[in-house]
């Protein structure tokens, strides 16, 4: 069984980062260990959460699984919350690399052209310095955006998107994947630039016209978990834009489901059946 290891906040009630991450990659048939940055009583889309930075953790538990000699297929990071946790994480890059896993960042920090409140222009800045170390990275536009330097635009053509992978590109990552791309009225999904090859690839699906917390962390999980059952990324993108779908349009249907995230548990055993199905 394949090994990974997940690097992110864990928001206690909230349906994203750690407690999304570790349901899904473990019923994907693969062992995930985790490394929480921060415990929150929910997401930030509360009002009054509580959080406690556990930044000081990262470095001990990094030495001890040294020490223990313990490795990963692939390590994977969404919700950093300070520049101090990018330098460890980055640092952890560094530790945990070998030839042969694979290193995804989704640099969780913006979205609709705007960074998340706890976030300046020059935490972009440095998360990019990040991705320049990743296999694969997954933002959205607008975090792509700020971290390349590319106007953000609601209004794009391919031209715009393949400049804006290309600096991507630049940044160092190997392989990067914008999300959230609409090229075609009422659909959206993602295109992807293999640096080392130069091919673009891409995947669009139906645009459901709602917006819930927490699908870009259910996104990014699922295609680590593909990468991990030995799907290629472009297949691994489109069983986790498949499955984010299904699990958005489920939770519309739902009139109980939470405003704070969606019903990913609903729709996990599709997703078991499709990769049990290969
Ligand atoms: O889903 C991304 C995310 C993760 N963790 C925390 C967040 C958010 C988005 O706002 O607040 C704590």
């Amino acid at each position: 069984m394949k090994r990974i290891v997940t690097i992110q906040d864990i928001s206690c009630v909230g349906k994203c980062s750690l407690t999304v991450a570790l349901p899904i990659i473990s019923a994907m048939g693969v062992e995930t260990a985790v490394i929480p940055t921060a415990v929150l009583s929910t997401h930030t889309m509360f009002k009054n959460f509580t959080c406690r930075d556990l930044t000081n953790e990262i470095e001990p538990i990094a030495q001890h699984w040294k020490n223990e000699g313990i490795d990963f297929d692939a390590i994977y990071t969404g919700y950093l919350g300070s520049f101090e946790q990018l330098d460890m994480v980055s640092r952890f890059f560094d530790a945990f690399k070998t030839p042969d896993n694979v290193i995804v960042v989704d640099p969780v920090m913006a979205d609709n052209g705007k960074l998340y409140p706890a976030f300046s222009e020059d935490f972009a800045e440095k998360m990019a310095q990040l991705c320049g170390k990743a296999d694969i990275i997954l933002p959205n536009l607008t975090e792509a955006s700020f971290m390349t330097g590319l106007e953000y635009r609601t209004q794009y053509t391919e031209e715009y998107i393949q400049e804006m992978l290309e600096r991507l590109i630049h940044l160092g990552a190997k392989q990067a994947v914008l999300t959230g791309v609409s090229l075609d009225p009422g659909k959206t999904g993602v295109i992807g630039l293999n640096g080392e090859t130069g091919q673009f690839f891409s995947y669009s699906h139906e645009h459901l016209p709602v917006s819930y917390h927490g699908t870009g962390d259910i996104f990014s999980s699922t295609t680590v978990g593909a990468l991990m059952r030995n799907y290629a990324l472009a297949d691994a993108l489109q069983i986790a834009a498949d499955y984010t779908l299904e699990t958005i349009r489920t939770t519309m249907e739902n009139p109980k489901s939470p405003w704070y995230g969606v019903d990913f548990e609903t729709t996990l055993p599709l997703l078991i059946q499709r990769l049990s199905s290969k």
